[in-house]
């Protein structure tokens, strides 16, 4: 089966036997106060708006049955998969490993490296934890698509162009097609929002698609 959904720039088409939605860092880190996104100096709001429709995603792509991963931007408690460089960004008063309202920053098994609670997986959903930007990078995220036979991701989460767009880029070149869903991907910055939709389907679709939400579960149903 195929399905079409409108998109930039041009319409995108897919098997949902063979697609994957994948939803990035929904961590109480980047979304709520007191995490790594507001040790660096930016406002958690400015996110939240993608909480309720990735929500309303995730319970039509569960109902449909299409392979749901998630992932989470974090690190060993000894911090000895942080490169030095990684671990000097921010604020010097509050930095990976430190303690925070949340718990430790960014270090895996803390609160605040966990997904909300709005969009916890479910059994069988996969999380993925990454210690870099993009998904792929020593992680596992190959190998499972692989095996599954995916060849088309769908993305969500955050941030648009730091996580979201770290891992579409490192899926181009692995060969994926990739659909960034606008409403369910976020920025601290209202112009890197703008701009870090444009730059994907630019070029022809130089790294993928883009589409809303809501036309890609039109599509899908
Ligand atoms: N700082 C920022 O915009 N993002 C990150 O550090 N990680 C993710 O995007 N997940």
């Amino acid at each position: 089966m195929s399905a079409t959904v409108p998109a930039l720039p041009y319409p995108f088409s897919f098997d949902p036997a063979t697609t994957a939605l994948v939803v990035i860092d929904m961590q109480r880190d980047f979304l709520e106060p007191g995490g790594f996104g507001e040790s660096l100096g930016n406002d958690v709001e400015q996110l939240r708006r993608t909480i309720a429709p990735t929500e309303a995603l995730l319970a039509g792509c569960r109902e449909l049955g299409l392979f749901i991963i998630h992932t989470r931007e974090g690190h060993l408690p000894d911090l000895s998969d942080c490169p030095p460089a990684k671990l000097r960004r921010g604020k010097p008063s509050m930095r990976i490993g430190d303690p925070g309202p949340r718990g430790r920053i960014l270090i895996r098994g803390e609160e605040g490296h966990d997904i909300v609670d709005e969009l916890a997986p479910q059994p069988g959903e996969p999380v993925i934890d990454k210690p870099g930007k993009g998904a792929f990078y020593a992680t596992e995220l190959g190998d499972l698509l692989a095996e599954k036979g995916i060849t088309s991701l769908v993305v969500v989460g955050v941030t648009t162009e730091v996580c979201v767009h770290t891992t579409v880029r490192e899926a181009n070149d692995r060969g994926y097609e990739c659909l960034v869903l606008s409403d369910c991907v976020g920025s601290y910055f209202p112009e890197f929002q703008r701009i870090g939709l444009e730059m994907v389907a630019a070029q022809g679709g130089i790294f993928g698609w883009v589409a809303t939400s809501t036309d890609f579960m039109a599509a899908l149903r």
